[in-house]
């Protein structure tokens, strides 16, 4: 794709970061040295769970170079052992009492090299002793099953939550009545966001102004800032966090890592800063996983085929310690959205998270909390009952979907859909793909022994948390801020509260100005990842920073045009209501040739004109935007595979993604978070899997065991698009960055399904690797 000029505001644009990340001149954490800094490392748990006997560190201490050993018992006399999660759980900083999952941090060794950190490891003797583990979360609630959480007063089992929405007994009264029930259990696997640079951490104490530096890999600086402060007692004022380049997030880099902790406490103890940072396996291993969602769904329709109800009954695993990130009120995410994009007249659910021995996080990765597990689970069913009422599912999709008069529409569970033409998209992608042929070209192939399949997802996300009055995270409400500075040559600095780690907001937050002001995007820097530096705001996740900062961009960049209307108005000697605004200048009605250019009227706003009331001398402004409800983008998905039952082996020969993410800012950057999405989509349909053995043992901690999806993996993908704006948001925008993530998944494995459909298979589970097809071509699927 070739992009010649710079679109003065919406647009195909090159990403303005890529200049300096094509050249290696990204600035990332490892990247950060500091005069005299010294380096952190963690010695990790051989046990999923075991007591902790002994720990006798003076060996390490003892090591040249060594300059600290900080163990839980160090930390239990600094109020530090435990730190607060974002679900309101606890979590142990450095294991005192047991540990409770497989890696998990027991001491921390800071030294004058990495190499010596790690060496020095080796010297700590710590005596364990062995508990029974629960690496199972059906096992979580079992009669005897070994308390993991012993250390929260009275805490005798594994359980952590029961939630619910929707109407119970209108649901159970349809599903009474219904011609058709059916039922299936499906699992949402553990799975790791694994982004390309693994977490880590910079520290630096300055004992004399007392103020705390931290560079870390963090999502959303601001809310880490604030949760350092209340954790450590240290005042937020003289609390910095600076995000610098973040290669990738995908959701894990929004919770607080013990390493974090550990380097500013490593810093205050020694006076130096202190660098951590972890290698993949730890990574893999210690940092928040995904999903791992034991879900059972039924769903209730009548014979020809009209959608009733759905009920599902969910067990999450949540891990040692429950660090979700989510809304307060919403223990299960936005799970509650999963009657997803059809119109039914009632449903329900049921949540409940136990504890186990794994480690803790439940982040999103792509998923804008837990929308990804209900949209694989209704795309799930959907085809599980069109194989029972032996329909196309595609038809059975059509008969059902939402229809564009029904918006705004207020689901069974509570959830208001903003704005949306579901059969236009997918009809568009059937049209794409050659729907009906293909289905002539597959019953060809069977005729042949061949198995092909076509898969089709349709998702309805809801993205952008959130209202304040119903979305916090440990009690922050989730607005953003944004500021926008106006130099006296019409230059102008954008800051913003949220992060971005490779969406490339450089570029787009840039266009939003430009397509508001007419400045062009080049001469438009965009501040972020700086609490010093940008107003406060709850960060980068859950395809939020588009539909909330995005909103505050516009509505702060219109302040700004407001107030330069009232300069123009000096300037040319009228009323401000004779101006009229045309990209980059106002000009007289009825009179274009007067006119002033935003950039004259920047000048002039810092000149000695004499200037009107409410315009003091700059066009600066900023603003906080609290989002009215969330933006609802949606899309259909066509995947097309060709399977060898007798091999198991997949190949995802065709992929068609329409995407409908209301008004595009910068169509290039959208279809490259698709295209990043599907291929996350493949990698979680087709191969990934966080395995645990009985003991607790992780059983994939490297990318030789935890596969990512390559080009060689992924088709070339196909792409279209519907563009239905939100109705609430000032640029009509809706946020992308996880529709494909959340949307890809379902239409990978129904194709395979619907490959394996003559064989009689009706469900199989995630990951589909050949072994897994093969057994379920064999009528022997894995099941949970
Ligand atoms: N856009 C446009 N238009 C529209 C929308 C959007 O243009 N309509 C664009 C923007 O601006 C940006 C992007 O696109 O740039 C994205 O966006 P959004 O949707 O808003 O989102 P954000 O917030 O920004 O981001 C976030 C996301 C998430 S969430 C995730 S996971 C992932 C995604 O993002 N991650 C990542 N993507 C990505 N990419 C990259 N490169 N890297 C990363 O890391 Mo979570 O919750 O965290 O799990």
């Amino acid at each position: 794709m070739t992009v010649t000029e710079t679109p003065m505001g919406f647009g195909r644009m090159h990403r303005k970061e890529d200049a300096r990340f094509v050249r290696g001149q990204g600035n990332y954490v490892d990247d950060v040295n500091l005069p005299g800094m010294l380096h952190g490392s963690f010695l990790r748990s051989p046990y999923a769970h075991a007591k902790i006997v002994s720990i006798d560190t003076s060996a390490a201490e003892a090591l040249p170079g060594v300059k600290a050993v900080i163990t839980g018992a160090v930390l239990e006399t600094l109020k530090l052992a435990w730190m607060p999660t974002l679900s309101y759980d606890t979590q142990a900083v450095l294991a005192t009492d047991k540990v409770r999952f497989q890696n998990q941090e027991v001491a921390f060794v800071v030294a004058e090299s990495h190499y010596i950190a790690r060496d020095a490891l080796e010297l700590i003797e710590v005596e364990y002793e062995p508990l029974p583990v629960v690496a199972d979360a059906k096992q979580a609630l079992a009669p005897g099953a070994p308390v993991i959480r012993d250390d929260k007063e009275g805490k005798t089992d594994n359980h952590i939550f029961d939630w619910s929405a929707g109407d119970k007994e209108k649901t159970d009264r349809i599903f009474a009545e219904s011609e058709v029930v059916v039922a299936e259990d499906i699992l949402y696997p553990r799975v790791h966001p694994s982004p390309l640079e693994t977490c880590g951490a910079v520290a630096d104490f300055d004992k004399v102004s007392g103020k705390l530096t931290i560079y870390s890999t963090t999502q959303a600086p601001h809310a880490h800032r604030t949760v350092y402060a209340l954790v450590a007692g240290l005042p937020e004022h003289k609390i910095r966090v600076i995000s610098p380049d973040i290669g990738g997030g995908f959701g894990g880099k929004v919770g607080i890592y013990p390493g974090y902790v550990l380097a500013i406490v490593g810093s205050i103890v020694t006076g130096k800063p202190v660098k951590w940072m972890e290698d993949r396996n730890e990574h893999l291993t210690a940092t928040a996983f995904a999903r791992d969602y034991h879900m059972r769904g039924e769903i209730a329709a009548t014979k020809d085929g009209r959608i009733r109800a759905l009920r599902v009954d969910v067990l999450a695993d949540h891990g040692a310690f429950n660090g979700t990130a989510q809304p307060t009120k919403f223990p299960a995410g936005f799970f509650h959205i999963f009657t997803g994009s059809y119109d039914l007249e009632a449903a329900s659910c049921n949540v409940t998270g136990v504890y186990t021995n794994k480690a803790p996080g439940g982040v999103a990765y792509a998923c804008s909390f837990r929308i990804t597990e209900a949209s694989y689970l209704v795309e799930r069913m959907i085809d599980v009952l069109a194989f029972e009422l032996k329909m196309d599912p595609a038809e059975l999709r059509l008969k059902n979907l939402l229809k564009p008069e029904q918006f705004p529409y207020t689901t069974p569970t509570g959830w208001e859909y903003d704005s949306g033409d579901y059969p236009k998209a997918l009809r568009l992608a059937m049209d794409m793909v050659g729907y009906e042929k293909l289905r002539v070209e597959q019953a060809e192939k069977l005729q042949r022994g061949e198995y092909m399949g076509i898969g089709i997802s349709f998702f309805t996300e809801g993205v952008g948390a959130g209202p304040r009055k119903h979305m916090d995270i440990l009690g922050l409400g989730m607005a953003d801020g944004a500021e926008l500075r106006v130099h006296p040559t019409g230059k102008a600095v954008l800051r913003l509260s949220v992060q971005t780690q490779g969406q490339g907001h450089e570029t787009t937050f840039a266009q939003i100005v430009a397509e508001e002001l007419g400045i062009s995007p080049d001469d438009i820097d965009v501040v972020h990842g700086d609490t010093d530096n940008t107003p406060f705001g709850l960060g980068t996740y859950g395809s939020r920073s588009t539909p909330v900062s995005g909103a505050a961009t516009a509505i702060v960049a219109r302040k700004v045009r407001d107030r330069a209307r009232i300069v123009a108005s000096a300037m040319l000697e009228v009323s401000p209501d004779d101006l009229e605004w045309e990209k980059g200048k106002f000009f007289v009605k009825g009179d274009p040739d007067q006119a002033k250019t935003i950039q004259e009227i920047a000048m002039a706003a810092h000149s000695s004109l004499e200037l009107p009331e409410g315009v003091e001398g700059h066009l600066d402004a900023t603003t906080v935007y609290n989002p009215p409800n969330l933006t609802y983008p949606f899309g259909a998905y066509i995947c097309v595979v060709d399977v060898d039952p007798a091999t198991g082996q997949v190949k995802v020969r065709r992929f068609i993604a329409v995407d409908d993410c209301g008004v595009r800012i910068n169509p290039m950057i959208v279809e490259g978070q698709v295209h990043g999405g599907l291929a996350d989509g493949i990698g979680m349909a087709l191969m990934q899997l966080m395995a645990f053995d009985e003991d607790g043992n992780h059983l994939g901690a490297s990318l030789m065991d935890y596969l990512l999806p390559t080009s060689l993996e992924c088709p070339s993908w196909e792409l279209g698009e519907t563009v239905t704006p939100s109705p609430h948001h000032p640029i009509g925008a809706k946020g992308v960055g996880e529709s494909a993530t959340v949307g890809s998944p379902a239409a990978v494995v129904n194709a395979v399904l619907d490959a394996l459909k003559p064989l009689g298979v009706r469900h199989a589970d995630m990951p589909l690797t050949p072994s897994n097809v093969w057994r379920a071509a064999q009528g022997r699927p894995i099941r949970t």
